[in-house]
């Protein structure tokens, strides 16, 4: 590089607020894009972004730029980004490209944009500004030249790729007057995102439907990729939103780096394995419409009249009527999906009837147990109803027992009198009861159910 071109790259970069890249545009540094730490985006010329096609009849793919002859255009188009630090040859998009094409004839195009997405994070998410104007760019030229129209195009991007995403979908209706159908943001990124304003992030207003699935919000040693803001028309917490179950807490197995980024991703990666499972699994995934993690696992969420809106699948099969925060719990292994059941149980009117203690229960039957639920320091009051959301990893069909483990406090033994316990099974909706009417105090204690109401 000459003296004359290092000189330019720096001017632009330190000293100009604005770079012009035809045909994508001008980017300035004009609000939301004014932060000091966020550089101006780079040069598409050398960020060299490509697409990738793929269909049933060319199920290998092809770079495509102007020649659309191999696109449909009457079929959807799914379009798949991948993340900060990825490529298109990252392990989970093959999986995901195949179990698309397996279910629907349409055409999936893979953005690569590696250079753009690499390191410093800053520079990536500045870069997302001009690989979306050269996407949305792409995508019109498709427009012109094909039936294809944008309430006919699905995007799919993974964390930083899920705000790339947004922007296509906002840059394509800016230009055309419509928007995309649907933009699916798999764990979309959080970091500088979270609570920025709606231009700068996806948001509901960058498609048709925007819906989200949020698995990494937790920081672990200061670092979380995800986030709890809901970006979409439609978002779903699985596990509320972080500690995945299966992904262990971090084990440092030194010197393995990978290991060690297995374990800080794990969590983050879980958005795409669900999407990917769901694709296959049209009745999986059931969530459950709640203000908060805490009131859908205490029960609070899953009302024996269920509206439909209040019920929705998450994944690729979500149902865009179904609006608001959708909560679920998970299996540790593929296919991830459980079947949820709400308990009850009823403290009686009796004198002493309440206690404060631990509880565990574990629901049975013929085809197997429930994942054991654990609480520990709640208050039983008199007459009053605890309500927990248990889970098994597949249907157990009619559920013949609850058993229920009490200890009481430290110090002393508080007896705990039991009067009912009803079982109720999602989907489809059945009731069990068990009719206690019994003194249970500091041992595990097993309720027989049945149909009959107590
Ligand atoms: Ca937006
Ligand atoms: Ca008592």
């Amino acid at each position: 590089m000459q003296f004359a071109d290092v000189f330019k790259v720096l001017y632009i970069s330190y000293f100009t607020d604005k770079v012009c890249y035809p045909p994508y545009g001008c980017f300035s540094k004009d609000f939301p894009f004014n932060s000091s730490f966020i550089p101006l985006p780079e040069n598409p010329d050398t960020l060299n972004t490509t697409y990738h096609l793929y269909n049933r009849l060319n199920p290998n793919g092809q770079i495509i730029s102007n020649d659309f002859q191999s696109l449909n255009g009457t079929k959807k188009l799914i379009v798949i980004a991948h993340g900060f630090i990825e490529d298109s040859k990252v392990w989970w998009i093959g999986p995901l490209k195949d179990e698309l094409l397996n279910v629907e004839d349409s055409d999936v195009i893979v953005i690569d944009w590696k250079r753009a997405a690499r390191i410093p994070y800053q520079q990536a998410i500045s870069n997302i500004r001009v690989t979306s104007a050269q996407t949305s760019h792409f995508l019109r030229r498709m427009f012109n030249k094909t039936d294809l129209r944008p309430s006919n195009v699905h995007l799919i991007g993974f964390s930083l790729g899920a705000h790339l995403m947004g922007h296509i979908g906002r840059d394509v209706f800016t230009h055309t007057g419509v928007k995309v159908k649907r933009i699916t943001a798999l764990d979309p990124a959080g970091p500088l995102f979270e609570d920025s304003v709606k231009d700068f992030r996806l948001d509901p207003s960058d498609g048709m439907f925007v819906d989200a699935i949020h698995t990494d919000s937790k920081t672990i040693f200061g670092y979380a990729s995800g986030t709890l803001q809901s970006f979409g028309h439609t978002d779903f917490y699985p596990n509320g939103g972080y500690y995945q179950p299966g992904c262990k807490l971090m084990k440092i197995e030194l010197p393995s780096t990978q290991g060690f980024y297995d374990q800080v991703t794990c969590n983050h990666y879980r958005a795409v394995k669900y999407f990917i499972t769901s694709i296959k699994n049209k009745k999986s995934f059931k969530s459950y419409k709640c203000g908060s993690f805490y009131r859908f696992k205490n029960g609070a969420c899953a009302k024996r009249s269920i509206a439909s809106t209040s019920v929705n699948t998450m994944g690729y099969y979500t149902d865009c009527n179904a609006k608001g925060k959708f909560y679920l719990l998970t299996n540790t292994k593929e296919p991830y999906s459980v079947r949820h059941y709400t308990v009850e149980i009823y403290t009686g009117d009796k004198m002493f009837a309440d206690t404060y203690g631990g509880v565990e229960l574990q629901l049975k039957s013929v085809k197997g147990k429930s994942f054991v639920r654990k609480d520990s320091g709640q208050f039983f009051d008199r007459k009053s109803v605890t309500r927990y959301m248990m889970h098994s990893s597949k249907d157990l069909g009619r559920i013949l027992k609850i058993d229920i483990k009490h200890s009481s406090g430290l110090f002393f033994k508080d007896d705990w009198y039991v009067k009912k316990v009803v079982v109720k099974s999602q989907h489809p909706n059945k009731s069990y009861y068990g009719c206690v009417n019994k003194w249970l105090m500091g041992k595990r204690y097993t309720v027989l159910l049945s149909t009959r109401k107590c």
